[in-house]
């Protein structure tokens, strides 16, 4: 028996309050991730006007501690630094120059708190596996971003954002199995997509779907964008309205 046999295995016991019997084999299920599908007018509607206002600057904290109280539903923006996040934030609101972004990696280093409508709060969070950072700081930042997804209530999806020309590198896969045991949702955001073509999106796509086996917390939908062409803006906005 595989160990992902044996893993299911426990999971049904566990739901279920009875030993599953060794003999019953269980095929172990592979995830496939898909496009997300194309809004409906109303479903985009509602995403322009959710952020029609564009967003405000809340707070910038080094401690999870310090983060605002869990009043109201947020999404925060993961993945590798430089992979895009401080600019989707841009490329959401509208606005610029709301969260700063930078060429070189690691710009990120705090937890940045911006506000929708007074009803919804967006996080950029600091990025993961630039090596060239000096240790302690990559250290810092990691720490940081695990403190704060761990038992945030009110997280009600993580989106974690991989580069469309490289999927999901060894960085990124260490960061799912970190999180693999989490209930937050996640669901993955492609970036840059005006660096690469739909065939090799779609090559990205398949890899995305052997890195989720076994994750059970993810949406399978993937979004694709782009913040310098606001390609698959208008859907991540739709999407994230109809969290709120
Ligand atoms: N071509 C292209 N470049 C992009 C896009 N989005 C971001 N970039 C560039 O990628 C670089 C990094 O962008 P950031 O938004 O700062 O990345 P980040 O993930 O916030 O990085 P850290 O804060 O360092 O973790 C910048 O030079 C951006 O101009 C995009 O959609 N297309
Ligand atoms: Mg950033």
């Amino acid at each position: 028996m595989d160990d992902g046999n044996a893993e299911l295995q426990e999971s049904i016991s566990a739901l279920t309050s009875m030993p599953v019997p060794e003999h019953v084999s269980i095929p172990k299920i592979e995830i496939r991730a898909r496009p997300a599908p194309v809004p409906s007018n109303s479903e985009l509607e509602a995403g322009r006007v959710f952020f029609a206002e564009g967003a405000k600057f809340v707070m910038s904290v080094v401690d999870a501690a310090a983060i605002p109280p869990p009043d109201r539903p947020e999404v925060c923006f993961c993945g590798r630094s430089n992979v895009g996040k401080s600019s989707l934030i841009n490329a959401l609101t509208g606005q610029k120059k709301l969260a700063r972004t930078s060429r070189t990696p690691g710009r990120t280093q705090q937890l940045n708190y911006f506000s929708i409508r007074d009803s919804l709060y967006l996080v950029d969070v600091p990025g993961y596996g630039y090596a060239r950072m000096p240790k302690k700081i990559q250290r810092r930042g990691r720490q940081l971003l695990f403190n704060y997804l761990r038992g945030r209530a009110a997280l009600r999806r993580v989106f974690l954002l991989l580069d469309a020309r490289h999927a999901v590198t060894s960085t990124d896969q260490a960061f799912l199995d970190a999180m693999a045991e989490s209930a937050v949702p996640m669901q993955f955001v492609l970036t840059k997509s005006d660096l690469t073509n739909r065939e090799s999106t779609k090559r990205t796509q398949s890899r995305i779907s052997q890195a989720i086996v076994d994750f059970p917390s993810l949406h399978m939908e993937v979004i694709s964008t782009s913040s310098r062409r606001m390609a698959g803006i208008d859907m991540l906005r739709s999407t994230i309205a109809s969290l709120k």
